[in-house]
């Protein structure tokens, strides 16, 4: 009987980790257990999203609760919680974090490392209180600089040069997703046992799209070109199958719907409006990880005008319109769309 068959096998993430660094020979073990840390700041995050509801029943007013204890907002949590896992362990010569303006340099009583991580610590944040899912969003990439503290160029590289990224959905289960450039995989937090347990390997976009994603409220801010697109998603002309709209308002929930059942997710730049002329959602902290998890299940993620991993950052905080899913929707897109 094959060892995975057998009765109560299961793989970690451990497990599988541990297990591709063996496919990289010159590894010495540091991205592997990043990795673990961040897995760990899912669990820890996790425990507070779940309790996240409870706070009107235990009596929180404001930001303190029923002790007089100060409650911190849970997108701030959630940025305290990595890098208090990851600033010490001498792995990360820099990190960026969505919620901070500047780069989060390593303290100077720890050691730098020869990593880069840059995450969105919660994104889709405002769906807390509706209980509606929300994901951590993480990227890592080798620094640039030679040694000692990381800069602001380590963290501005185009997505091409990524690692390893993924995110972690907080929905009805919590699942890890990553892909270290060899295919994407999952892995569901068995609550039980307190583990992430492998749940998909080589995660691929299927051929037959079933949704699209996009908040259609904002369409007469739409440039012609997206207008005429979205037209044409669902009309006859797409010769494709029949599309269903889904739209969360959270993008790691959007982009894993998509990315297991097929679809295309859009948030192209809105004409005249003051932020949002490039869209809203940021290239280094959201899209870049989506977009390289979307290449490596064989999806493609573009600007409207060219692949998003190929854009140069010049700042750390960057808008940039985005269409990502099932290839054949995206390529439709920049042939008729510039955003
Ligand atoms: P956030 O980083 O402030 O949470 O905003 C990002 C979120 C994404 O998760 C989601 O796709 C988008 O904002 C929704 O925006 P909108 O409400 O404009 O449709
Ligand atoms: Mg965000």
């Amino acid at each position: 009987m094959a060892q995975q068959n057998m009765p109560g096998y299961v793989t970690t993430i451990e497990r599988f980790i541990l297990e591709r660094q063996g496919l990289h020979p010159e590894a010495t073990g540091d991205l592997t257990t990043l990795l673990y840390d961040i897995a760990l700041a899912g669990k820890l995050i996790q425990a507070h999203t779940s309790q996240a509801g409870l706070t009107e029943v235990i009596g929180v007013t404001g930001t303190t609760n029923v002790h007089g204890e100060a409650v911190q907002k849970l997108d701030l949590l959630a940025d305290q919680i990595i890098i208090n896992l990851t600033d010490h362990t001498g792995r990360l010569a820099v990190l960026g974090s969505e919620e901070s303006e500047e780069i989060i340099p390593i303290p100077d009583k720890y050691p730098t490392g020869k990593y880069v991580l840059l995450y969105d610590p919660l994104d889709g944040s405002s769906n807390i209180d509706h209980n509606v899912s929300v994901g951590t969003i993480f990227a890592i990439y080798r620094r640039v600089s030679e040694e000692g503290p990381g800069t602001l160029e380590d963290c501005l590289q185009k997505g091409r040069n990524i690692v390893a990224a993924g995110y972690i959905l907080f929905g009805t289960s919590t699942i890890l997703v990553y892909s270290d450039g060899h295919g994407v995989s999952s892995f569901t937090l068995d609550p039980q046992i307190g583990e992430f347990l492998l749940s998909k390997s080589n995660i691929r976009v299927p051929d037959k799209p079933k949704y699209y994603s996009a908040n259609l409220g904002y369409q007469r801010r739409w440039s012609e070109g997206v207008q005429r697109y979205n037209d044409w998603l669902t009309s006859k002309e797409n010769d494709g199958p029949n599309l269903s709209l889904r739209y969360t308002g959270s993008l790691v929930a959007d982009f894993h719907r998509n990315m297991l059942s097929g679809g295309i997710f859009y948030y192209p730049g809105e004409m005249g409006h003051p932020k949002k002329t490039q869209g809203k959602l940021r290239l280094l902290y959201e899209l870049n990880p989506l977009a390289f998890l979307s290449e490596q299940a064989g999806g493609t993620a573009s600007t409207g005008r060219g692949p998003i991993l190929d854009v140069q950052p010049t700042e750390l905080h960057q808008r940039c319109p985005v269409f990502i899913g099932n290839t054949r929707l995206v390529k439709q897109a920049v042939g008729i769309s510039p955003t």
